[in-house]
Parts: structure tokens; C-alpha cells; sequence
């Protein structure tokens, strides 16, 4: 019988048998005797270790021969090593060559420029550091998704080409669109959210989302993506409560089963072990003042910039949310406060240790005469809302929702430096490619 595949996360059920393994070289040490063959498959990693008393002569020639990222498949013997980083080697007894490349791999051992990196993001995608985002990523999206599932919610797919406009009319893409003339890559799936609201009651859309904003900060991209909450009859306080419940579960759950990726990128988790609601809450007011005694220029009646968030955020341990915005910085919708006129009550959730914002959200605007002047007043196109007031026309209700930024959050938990890590293929003002 022939030795059975088996992925590198599985190798140790079967220490002492011979396996085969397929996937690719990422390094190779040599001593006249022994080549020590690092091997990845995307499950893990894994040490082959190949001496010369053991194979076929021409077998150890064509190990010698093979450049960096050679797609293999190795058959050997699992043993237990407790040196190893998995706890296992293996102990090679043949090797096919799938395929050796003709030219030495791009990436190398030595330091490369970020600009360098992300021409050859579909190379880089490669390395252990990147494989641990990625798998912290798709832990992320798979807890909010498993929570949402579990709190009876709703997943509402939206439409990424849409006629009506989300966030405001800045920063949008256009796309030609047959008779009707142009469609616009959605900045929000909110507004549908809103109608799958009043349908279904607890519901979230969950997709990329396009920003055409010439943002250049580490905090930008022009296409991410968004989970967006939307809950009938919940108002700004159980809003609050949804958000810090849902940030909660994501991230016990990725220290759950991602601790050997947050060690890979040497994430300090103390922070994330204190991730528990209540998480802190400030006014905008308040917020403004304490910016000003940091030093912050900020003026009152202006949004944040990005040092302002990473200065306040600073201050605290956990996340915080910050309160009551001016309507004047916020989005039509938002509902005005009951007792300030120039106030919404909406909400944006910043992340600890200087990362800043990775949900915004609000209670909507539920009287229809309210929202109608508040779209005349920032000029939107009245027609394209036609739809979205029919929510109001028609048993209107208190509602709530918000839009947590994936790309945002993964940042956070990763420690990571700048958000083009948290997505396999970023997109920013001045990259299409890869
Ligand atoms: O513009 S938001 O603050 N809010 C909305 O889009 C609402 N319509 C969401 C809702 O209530 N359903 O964006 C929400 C989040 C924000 O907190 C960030 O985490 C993320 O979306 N976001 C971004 N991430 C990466 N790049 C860019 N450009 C970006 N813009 C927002």
C-alpha cells in the first residue's frame, strides 16, 4: 500500500508511519550529508529531513538542485521532535519534483521595500507571517458570522452596483450602465439593510464596499469590506450593546483558535485578553476636550483626523466608543438627539493602542419629514431615495445598525502597522495589481 497524503497540520496522528506530502519549498539548509528541506502546504510547516545514506544518489542531487518555492511532494517517516516548531519532522525516504522553477524566487531572506512587496503581493501571500493574517481574517469573518447566526440574524446580501448613494455623494466610483446611464459601486449595503430590517427584523449585509476617497493613510482603502448590522426596534443603546457584544465574541474567539498565528506575529495579547464589555464610552464633547488638553488642534464641530484617534485611543485600555457626534460631520441618516438639535445619536467604536475607528454606527433617522429635509440640505438626489423613504411610508420604526470595517479590525488584533496587510489584494489610490 502506498504511503497516504496527508496535510502538514495533520502529521502528527501519524508519527511513525510513512507519509506523503505535497506543497512547496520555502528553504533549504545543506551539509555535505543532509539537506534540512522547509515545506509548506498552507496547512503548515514542516522540517524534511533528507540524508544521503537513506535515498537514491540522483534523489539527493535533485534535492541539491531545486530553487526556493519547488512544488514537491515528499514521501517520509512522521517523527516526534521536540525541537521542532510543529513538535514533528520528517524523515525523508523519496522525493518527486513536481516543479523546479527556472529562476531564483523574487522574494528572498533579505529585507524588501513595501512598494517591492505588494508588486508581488501574489508572492508575498506566501510567507508564514502573511498565511497568519490571513488565517486570523478568516477566523474574524467566520466568529461574526457564527454570532450573528446565533442571535437569529439574517444575512441580507446588498447590491454592489447600485443607483442611490450611500454615505454621501464624495467619493464615489462610477460605473457606465447600459440606458439607465451610471451605477455607482456601493460605499454601503446600509440603506438595503434598512428595507431587510423591516422585512426581517435582525439582519446584516456582509460584502466589499468601495470608497473612491484619495485617502493615503495606513487606515485606507478603496475597497473593503463591511459587516453591517441592522436591527428593528433596537435604539443608539442597544446598538452600543450589539457592537461591544459582537467585538467581544470576534476577538475571544480568535484568541481562541488562533494563538499560534498571534505568537507568529508576535502580538502582545494582553490587550485583546481584556476585551470584554462594557467597553468605555465618551461624548464628541468630551472626546473634543480631551484631545485639546492632549495637545490635539482639533476644533469643535470638526470629525477626528487620524492622529486625533490614535492620540484618544491611547488613553485607554480597551475599546471606547465615542458618542453624539455633530450632525454636521455625520451622514444624513442619523438620527437627530432628542434634546441637541445639532447632535446625532450615533456611534463610533475606536480600537486601543492608537488603531482608531473600526465601526461607525448610529440610530437612523425614523420621521420621514426629518430625513426628506436632511437629504435636500446635503443636496443628494432626491429621486434615487424615493425607495429608501418608503421605509418611513410605511410603518416606520425606531431601528439602528452599524458597519464594522474587517480590514479595520484585523489590523488590531494583528498588531499589524498599515491595513494593506488585513487583505489578501489591496486596493488603494495608487495600486490595481496585482
Ligand atoms: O463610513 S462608516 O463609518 N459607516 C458606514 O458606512 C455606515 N453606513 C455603516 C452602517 O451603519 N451600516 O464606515 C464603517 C466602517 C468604519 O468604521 C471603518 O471600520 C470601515 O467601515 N471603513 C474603512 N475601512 C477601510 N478603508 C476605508 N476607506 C474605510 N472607510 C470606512
Amino acid at each position: 500500500m502506498s504511503a497516504p497524503w496527508v496535510e502538514i497540520k495533520n502529521l502528527f496522528r501519524h508519527e511513525g508511519r510513512e507519509v506523503v506530502v505535497k506543497g512547496w519549498m520555502y528553504n533549504k539548509r545543506s551539509s555535505g550529508k543532509i539537506h534540512f528541506l522547509q515545506l509548506r502546504d498552507g496547512s503548515g510547516f514542516i522540517q524534511a529531513v533528507m540524508a544521503k545514506s537513506d535515498i537514491p544518489e540522483e534523489t539527493f542531487l535533485e534535492a541539491k538542485g531545486l530553487w526556493l518555492e519547488a512544488s514537491v511532494e515528499v514521501t517520509g517517516i512522521v517523527r516526534k521532535d521536540e525541537r521542532a516548531p510543529s513538535g514533528y519532522e520528517l524523515t525523508v525516504t523519496d522525493l518527486k519534483v513536481i516543479h523546479n522553477p527556472e529562476h531564483e524566487y523574487p522574494i528572498g531572506k533579505k529585507e524588501h521595500g513595501i512598494d517591492f512587496l505588494l508588486d508581488n503581493r501574489h508572492l508575498w501571500l506566501r510567507s508564514q507571517r502573511q498565511r497568519a493574517i490571513m488565517k486570523v481574517r478568516d477566523q474574524v469573518i467566520w466568529a461574526a458570522r457564527e454570532y450573528l447566526h446565533n442571535e437569529g440574524f439574517l444575512l441580507t446580501d446588498s447590491p454592489i452596483l447600485t443607483g442611490s448613494i450611500g454615505e454621501g455623494a464624495s467619493g464615489l466610483f462610477e460605473v457606465p450602465y447600459f440606458d439607465e446611464g451610471k451605477a455607482y459601486l456601493a460605499q454601503t449595503g446600509q440603506l438595503y439593510a434598512e428595507a431587510t430590517a423591516a422585512a426581517f427584523g435582525k439582519v446584516y449585509t456582509f460584502g466589499p464596499t468601495f470608497r473612491a476617497e484619495k485617502s493615503k493613510t495606513r487606515r485606507h482603502l478603496t475597497e473593503f469590506w463591511m459587516l453591517e448590522p441592522e436591527v428593528a426596534f433596537y435604539d443608539h443603546e442597544d446598538n452600543m450593546r450589539l457592537q461591544e457584544n459582537l467585538v467581544s465574541a470576534i476577538v475571544k474567539n480568535v484568541l481562541e483558535h488562533c494563538g499560534r498565528e498571534l505568537k507568529d506575529l508576535e502580538r502582545d495579547t494582553s490587550v485583546l485578553e481584556r476585551v470584554e464589555p462594557p467597553f468605555y464610552r465618551i461624548t464628541y464633547d468630551d472626546a473634543v476636550k480631551m484631545l485639546q488638553g492632549l495637545g490635539s488642534p482639533i476644533e469643535y464641530g470638526t470629525d477626528f483626523g487620524g492622529d486625533d484617534e490614535t492620540i484618544l485611543t491611547r488613553q485607554f485600555d480597551k475599546p471606547v466608543f465615542v458618542e453624539c457626534y455633530p450632525k454636521k460631520v455625520k451622514a444624513f441618516y442619523m438620527k437627530q438627539h432628542p434634546e441637541r438639535e445639532d447632535l446625532v445619536l450615533c456611534d463610533d467604536l475606536l480600537a486601543p493602542e492608537g488603531y482608531g475607528e473600526i465601526i461607525g454606527g448610529s440610530q437612523r433617522e425614523d420621521d420621514l419629514d426629518l430625513l426628506f429635509s436632511r437629504i435636500r440640505e446635503e443636496g443628494l438626489p432626491e429621486e434615487s431615495y424615493d425607495w429608501y423613504l418608503d421605509l418611513r411610508r410605511y410603518g416606520t420604526f425606531i431601528h439602528s445598525g452599524f458597519g464594522l470595517g474587517i480590514e479595520r479590525l484585523v489590523s488590531w488584533i494583528c498588531g499589524l502597522h498599515h491595513i494593506r496587510e488585513a487583505i489578501p489584494f489591496p486596493r488603494t489610490i495608487y495600486r490595481l495589481n496585482p
